[in-house]
């Protein structure tokens, strides 16, 4: 079957977020798709602001682009030597300057207004009820669920196995990342190794996993399905091989799975940390007063 390249790639990009045919429970799959063009469908209200982020900037450099060029096609037919045969010779037009100055810095202000508040959604960590840690390795992803005590390492099918399940090869693995859906998951990425960067597109996240330090992000995906990402840091020869399977569940059929991986459930409401009770300082405690310095 071939079908012209475009007409193909708007078919993928319409079929963006796929049916899943060979899983049990249908759920749905959203991951890059052969021959799609855009951005992957939004799994998370972040990943929407950023497209719909990127969507205003396509339409602002459109219009700066088609300005240009009219600018640039004005000069060439009104100042070229056929109809200007003798150019003026001045070099500075104070009001030309200004505007050229002016103008940009203002549609840079206009574009901060939109991105400031969604670098701030990004960065700052929201209360979460899920703490993750990925770690990158030469060449795959463990996951480690700190509050659940649940460790797992997570490795690509090979291509029998991913055949045999009917699921993607190159994109599915063996133990996927398991998340309750509609929860806060704070994601914490570092890297026993090299530098590699935890990346699901369709969550609008992407970390670098640095060796010897922790980086944070997080993400709330309120639908269930299956979320596939990729190490998106170019870290050697099987950088590849890196897949990242995340499994948006019931909070049900997550505490399952951590039951099944031998974890402990956290319980239901966490009870804050007692606040320390203010000591009062010893007596004898109290710093001395200080003496003023004596000339001299
Ligand atoms: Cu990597």
């Amino acid at each position: 079957m071939k079908r012209g390249w475009i007409g193909s790639a708007l078919a993928q990009a319409l079929v963006y977020t796929f049916a899943a045919t060979g899983i049990a429970a249908a759920q749905t799959e959203t991951g890059p798709v052969n021959g799609a063009i855009g951005l992957q469908p939004a799994a998370t209200e972040v990943a929407q602001d950023i497209a719909n982020f990127h969507d205003l900037l396509l339409w602002i450099i459109t219009a700066v682009t088609l300005f240009v060029l009219a600018l640039l096609l004005y000069v060439m037919l009104r100042f070229n030597k056929g109809a200007n045969p003798t150019p003026k010779k001045f070099t500075h037009n104070l009001t030309v300057e200004v505007i050229w100055t002016v103008v940009p810095v203002l549609i840079l202000v206009f574009i901060s207004l939109f991105s400031f508040p969604l670098l701030f959604k990004q960065e700052r960590i929201p209360q979460a009820e899920l703490t993750i840690k990925a770690i990158g390795n030469t060449w795959r992803w463990d996951y480690s669920y700190p509050d659940q005590g649940v460790d797992i390492t997570s490795l690509p099918l090979s291509e029998e196995d991913a055949k045999a399940q009917n699921r993607p090869f190159r994109m599915a693995v063996d133990e996927p990342m398991y998340v309750p859906a509609g929860v806060n998951v704070r994601m914490l990425v570092t890297s026993n190794d090299v530098i590699h960067a935890f990346s699901v597109p369709s969550f609008g996240i992407k970390e670098d996993a640095v060796p010897g330090r922790i980086n944070e992000t997080w993400f709330n995906v309120p639908k269930e399905g299956i979320y596939y990402g990729f190490c998106q840091e170019l870290c050697g020869t099987l950088h590849g091989f890196m897949p990242i399977e995340v499994r948006v569940v019931s909070k049900a059929e997550f505490e399952r799975w951590v039951q099944s991986k031998g974890g402990q459930l956290a319980s239901a409401e966490p009870a804050p940390a007692a606040p320390a009770a203010p000591t009062a300082p010893a007596p004898d405690a109290t710093p001395a007063p200080v003496a003023p310095a004596t000339p001299g």
